[in-house]
């Protein structure tokens, strides 16, 4: 089928198929210049070598514990100002009532990501981990970014590792990808200045592995940055993954622009949105998994995405803001059987798998997880 392609994108097909690494050359080549069909094409060829047919989802729900944050990411439109209208914050009731949701919907996961709240000591935080883990021991606490972590490192005055023990001791159980951005630091200090880094991104990861949790990759694109940034950013998370294997997904993010300072800019398209999931497919050859967010790329993208290197689709999401408050128009959350539906008519078979990549298996409103991890 190769034969007649021109030479930078044979010479990359050539090494995806003889299973070899891609260099940020070829990263940048990809991602500017290759024909998408050819690129979905080399990205399926991983993605079927990773996963055989199956596409993952599980059934979780969200809880952003507050939208008030210290920080003013030029690309959020979820956070808020302390006197602000639309300003929340939950308190132990409503964060015991949302775990009890979770349960009653039979999620083996909440996701847990908020705002930085000026007013919060690190006890709140810490205390909302164990009130979810002792209401519902059986559903997988994933929580924090490093930017949370950094901050809950600041506030404290403890180290990094510290901090996360103790997240760990209160039930923390693996953590999301977020916070990535773009690591590039002058793409940095133009869309977020004042938060954690990409070192700091990057130690957090790093120590969360050491301790033996498992955590997620993003990488937020269709902003102000270019090929070269993107292509920086996977191999930077390819070097940590080389050294520690402790991440599990990668996740390409879309920047939404309503009700955010950059609002100027146009959402990426369908093209480039899969365009992104097959780049980061064939670049981060040592991730088992790259997700497409369904409530961010909305469902007939993520179906296109499963055959463009994309092997998840996330889960049900009750509950999901982030996106919703700039612009996203998908549904707030999807049953099981709409999953169901929308992978299979993608040709693909659907798994549900926990937090860790483990299958899970039902029997009416009971679930466990088998013991092993799903390629
Ligand atoms: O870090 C915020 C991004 C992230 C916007 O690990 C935006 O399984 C686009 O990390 N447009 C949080 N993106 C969400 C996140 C995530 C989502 C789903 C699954 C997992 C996982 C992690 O959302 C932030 C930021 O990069 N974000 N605002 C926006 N306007
Ligand atoms: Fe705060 Fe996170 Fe929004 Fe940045 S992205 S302003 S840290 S809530």
């Amino acid at each position: 089928m190769f034969q007649t392609l021109d030479p930078p994108i044979q010479i990359i097909a050539d090494k995806v198929i003889a299973g070899e690494r891609l260099s940020f050359d070829d990263g940048v080549y990809l991602d500017e210049s290759a024909d998408l069909h050819t690129l979905g094409y080399l990205a399926n060829i991983v993605r079927e070598r990773k996963c055989g047919n199956a596409a993952f989802y599980n059934t979780n729900i969200h809880l952003n514990p507050t939208n008030v944050c210290v920080y003013r990411c030029r690309f959020c439109a979820f956070r808020a100002d302390l006197k602000d209208e639309k300003a929340y914050t939950f308190d132990e009731a409503g964060v015991r009532a949302r775990a009890l949701e979770g349960r009653a919907a039979g999620a083996t996961e909440i996701h847990v990501v908020g705002g930085l709240h000026h007013k919060k000591k690190f006890d709140w935080y810490l205390d909302l981990v164990r009130t979810i883990h002792e209401t519902c021991p059986e559903i997988h606490i994933k929580a924090w970014t490093p930017v949370e972590i950094s901050w809950f490192s600041f506030i404290t005055k403890k180290s990094i590792r510290w901090v996360m023990e103790q997240m760990i001791e209160a039930g923390l159980g693996s953590m999301p990808g977020g916070g990535a951005e773009i690591f590039d630091p002058e793409i940095r200090k133009q869309l977020c200045e004042h938060k954690a880094d990409s070192d700091v991104w990057f130690d957090v990861h790093r120590t969360a592995h050491e301790l033996g949790l498992r955590s997620n990759a993003t990488m937020l694109y269709g902003h102000i940055e270019q090929a070269r940034h993107r292509i920086d950013h996977m191999l930077r998370l390819r070097k940590l993954q080389d050294e520690t294997g402790g991440f599990q997904t990668f996740i390409p993010l879309a920047f939404h622009p309503e009700n955010t300072e950059l609002d100027n800019i146009r959402k990426p398209d369908g093209l480039f949105d899969l365009r992104m999931m097959a780049v980061g497919r064939l670049m981060l050859d040592n991730f088992d998994h790259v997700k497409a967010y369904w409530i961010m790329l909305g469902e007939q993208t993520a179906q296109m995405a499963l055959s463009y290197g994309a092997d998840d689709i996330d889960g049900t999401v009750v509950h999901e803001l982030i996106y919703h408050d700039a612009g996203a128009k998908t549904p707030e959350g999807m049953t099981v059987d709409q999953m169901h539906r929308m992978i299979r008519e993608a040709g693909r078979e659907p798994v549900e798998r926990d937090t860790l990549y483990r299958h899970v298996i039902r029997d009416g409103a009971k679930w466990h997880a088998a013991e092993a991890v799903l390629a």
